[in-house]
């Protein structure tokens, strides 16, 4: 199921990666960025890195989100965000969360950032989109 709610424009777009079916905390974190009153696009579960990067190609968002909770996912996102990366401009950045990640594994992926929950990734975000648009 795809969400978009939130402003005009989409500043995130977010799923749960290909293979990976778990969705509370990514869904949390769609409604925080919702409710910080940022442009949102939720992508639902099991996606694809084609997915994703139609979804770049047609949106431009500033910032992808992409949730990973089980080890089989995490193996997937060096080439996801790979292909991520190849539809986007090169200011767009890429955000990875959930439970089979965290900082260093972020860095290894080739993420940009990591947050642990909702709160501090609004505020992740705020800082990107602030930088961006100043
Ligand atoms: C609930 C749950 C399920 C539910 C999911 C329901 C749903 N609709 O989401 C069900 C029962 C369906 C399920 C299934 C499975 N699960 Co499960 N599940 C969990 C559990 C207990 C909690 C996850 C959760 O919802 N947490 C609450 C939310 C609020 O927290 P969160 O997920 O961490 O999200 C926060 C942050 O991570 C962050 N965040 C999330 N996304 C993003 C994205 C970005 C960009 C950023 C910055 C931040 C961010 O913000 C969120 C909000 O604060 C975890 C255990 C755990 N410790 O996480 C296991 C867990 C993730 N599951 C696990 C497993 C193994 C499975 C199954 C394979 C089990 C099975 N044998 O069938 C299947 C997977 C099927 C599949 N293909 O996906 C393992 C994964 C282990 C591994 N190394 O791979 C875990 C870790 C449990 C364990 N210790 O073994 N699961």
């Amino acid at each position: 199921m795809i969400v978009k709610q939130g402003g005009d424009s989409v500043d995130v777009v977010i799923g749960t990666v290909k293979g990976d079916l778990h969705s509370i905390g990514k869904d949390l974190v769609r409604i925080m960025l919702e409710a910080n009153g940022f442009g949102v696009l939720d992508l639902g579960v099991d996606v694809s890195a084609g997915q994703f990067a139609q979804a770049v190609r047609e949106h431009s968002p500033l910032i992808v989100g992409l949730s990973a909770f089980i080890t089989s996912a995490r193996r997937l996102l060096p080439g996801m965000i790979g292909e991520i990366r190849a539809a986007g401009s090169s200011g767009m950045k890429v955000l990875v969360g959930g439970a089979a990640v965290n900082g260093a594994v972020a860095s290894e992926v080739g993420a940009d950032g990591f947050s642990p929950e909702a709160v501090s990734t609004a505020r992740l975000v705020r800082g990107i989109v602030n930088a961006v648009r100043r």
